[in-house]
């Protein structure tokens, strides 16, 4: 199913707007400022985006993030969850050290969110708003509200959200809520989900990790999973072409 953009992005793409091609994004969580740097240069020609968040901002300061982005397009994850002054302040300086996009929660409310969005406007950034997470947990609360917070994403003008490759049927329910808006998906590898089924499922790419950053060789597993992801796509077109 097919939407047009127009209803979907209240706001308009900003230019440095994540590109969706190989489908994968880096989860950096590693605290070693120059591993972290290797790991990246290493898988960099493979990926859309790298993600950062607390681990690697907290053990090696703001500046990793402005160092990251000479490489790729980051991604600050710092689960922005709080009042919107507070949240309007995190953000602005998540895109002043040099992010291109920021992670937010949703569930503080369309206040909070609203807050972050209008922020990142203002440095031409993007919002990917936590809807339903990948872990366990997630069904305790979250999973009974994740449509509402993707309705509240889309209706504030966020740019895409997270929802769980763990899940796929979740992607798939989620999916048809936010329309064009981006969907990246963590939970590939160590978590048990698969670059396939997320991808079939509506992903426009996967959010991984251990499995890229822990392997002996980072470069041999994001060309295998970028693989994946692509035909992925070329089943999901054929599919629907049936
Ligand atoms: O591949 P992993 O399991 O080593 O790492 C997954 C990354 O995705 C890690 O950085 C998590 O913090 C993040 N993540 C989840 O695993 N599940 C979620 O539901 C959401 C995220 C995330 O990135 O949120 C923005």
């Amino acid at each position: 199913m097919r939407f047009p953009k127009t209803l979907f992005y209240p706001h308009p793409m900003p230019h440095g707007a994540m590109k969706i091609e190989s489908g994968l994004v880096l989860a950096l969580d590693v605290t070693e400022r120059s591993r972290a740097l290797e790991v990246v240069r290493k898988v960099a020609p493979r990926l859309d985006a790298v993600k950062v968040g607390y681990p690697t901002v907290l053990a090696c300061g703001a500046s990793i993030i402005g160092e990251l982005a000479r490489e790729a397009y980051v991604l600050c994850d710092f689960k922005v969850a709080d009042i919107p002054n507070t949240n309007r302040l995190i953000a602005a300086e998540a895109f002043k050290a040099g992010a291109k996009g920021i992670i937010s929660h949703a569930f503080p409310g369309r206040d909070s969110l609203a807050a972050v969005v209008e922020e990142a406007g203002k440095h031409g950034g993007e919002v990917f708003a936590v809807t339903e997470m990948s872990h366990p947990g997630a069904l305790d609360f979250m999973a009974g509200k994740a449509e509402d917070m993707a309705r509240l994403a889309r209706q504030v003008g966020a740019h895409g959200i997270i929802a769980p490759a763990t899940r796929p049927e979740r992607v798939r329910a989620l999916r048809a809520i936010v329309g064009e808006l981006k969907i990246i998906s963590p939970g590939v590898g160590a978590q048990g989900g698969t670059a396939s089924a997320a991808i079939s499922a509506g992903a426009d790419a996967i959010i991984v990790g251990r499995s890229l950053y822990e392997s002996p060789d980072p470069a041999e597993a994001a060309a295998r999973l970028a693989s994946e992801v692509h035909r992925a796509r070329k089943n999901a077109v054929s599919e629907e072409g049936k």
